[in-house]
């Protein structure tokens, strides 16, 4: 095979995954499209969490416990910061330090916003910022345009409507949640991100968050039709095991979305775009669920707790939807 392979991809869980991918596939052949629709401006400064995130996990600099942000970082600039809590306005948003900003990383969110404002496009930036990075693999936002997701909740926050981070970080993700707004229903994909597709011999969908990391990347106009009308040639990776997340709230969103919160749940969202899902070693009783949900099942070990297993999955991804050809 010597064409191209293109991942839809959220944070962590498909970072990883892409990283595992570049052991078995030329990194220079893997396009990865990914959300921004959590993307947020903290401090003035454009941050864009899943594309750091891919681009980090990529080039061995992520912090393997927390998942995002850079190894060895030192938390100087925000700690700094806590010296203003007590001196500002009740009603001021300034100095925030609830959304963790490294020293380091506090550097690429910089140079992002420093050519964002010169006018670059996003795609640009996020390409010159992969390449500083050495990473072969193509990184692509869903869109150039600002699509953010926000959230409304339930619980003792209902009808609040927030912006994502707002509920992934300051809420802890603990707070139940009523509906999700998608920005990216109201822009278009990149020319670059509807080549990728058209280009790709493969597209595979990362064991990312559903409905807030593939849902957004899935709403920009221009994505959607194009998988389904290749819906042979692409695979999904259940991000549920066992009824959970690895990470996240995935399978917390599901249940108040009404949706099953396991791998045939994911199964009946994807089945319009995806003809075969890969689910995990644990769920192979749900092959009929996910069949009946109207996908093809593929059961392999999908928690990547270590690269061989990483690798395997990546490899079974590539395969299953080769032999759907
Ligand atoms: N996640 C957290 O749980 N707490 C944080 O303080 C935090 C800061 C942060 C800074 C930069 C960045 O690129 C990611 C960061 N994340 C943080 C992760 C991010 O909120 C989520 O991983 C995604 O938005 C969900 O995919």
């Amino acid at each position: 095979m010597t064409t191209r392979i293109c991942v839809l991809c959220g944070g962590v869980g498909a970072a990883r995954m892409l990283r595992a991918m570049t052991s078995v596939i030329d990194p220079a052949r893997i396009d990865a499209v990914v959300n921004t629709g959590d993307d947020t401006v903290m401090h003035g400064l454009h941050i864009s969490p899943d594309i750091d995130t891919v681009i980090y996990t990529v080039a061995n600099a992520i912090d393997p416990d927390r998942g995002w942000g850079l190894i060895d970082e030192t938390w100087r600039a925000v700690e700094a910061l806590g010296r203003y809590a007590a001196t500002r306005p009740d009603t001021s948003m300034a100095g925030a330090t609830w959304f963790g900003l490294g020293d380091a990383d506090l550097a690429t969110h910089m140079y992002r916003t420093g050519r964002l404002a010169e006018g670059a496009r996003l795609t640009t930036v996020t390409d010159e910022i992969r390449r500083a990075w050495d990473v072969a693999v193509r990184v692509l936002p869903m869109s150039d345009e600002p699509s953010p997701t926000e959230v409304t909740l339930g619980g003792d926050h209902t009808g609040q409507r927030v912006a994502f981070q707002d509920y992934f970080v300051r809420l802890r993700h603990e707070v139940p949640v009523t509906d999700i707004h998608l920005g990216a229903a109201d822009v278009s994909a990149t020319p670059e991100v509807c080549e990728a597709i058209d280009a790709a011999e493969l597209v595979i969908i990362a064991p990312s968050n559903p409905l807030v990391s593939i849902g957004p990347v899935m709403a920009v106009n221009g994505v959607r039709e194009r998988l389904e009308q290749r819906r042979d040639t692409v695979v999904a990776v259940s991000p549920l095991v066992d009824g959970a997340a690895l990470k996240g709230p995935a399978a917390d969103m599901m249940r108040d979305a009404g949706l099953r919160s396991d791998a045939a749940g994911v199964a009946a969202l994807y089945a319009p775009v995806a003809a075969t899902m890969v689910i995990d070693t644990v769920d192979a009783d749900l092959a009929d669920d996910v069949r009946a949900a109207g996908c093809n099942s593929v059961i392999t070990d999908t928690v990547m707790a270590d690269p061989q297993v990483a690798a395997r999955l990546a490899q079974v991804c590539v395969d299953a939807a080769v032999n759907r050809r």
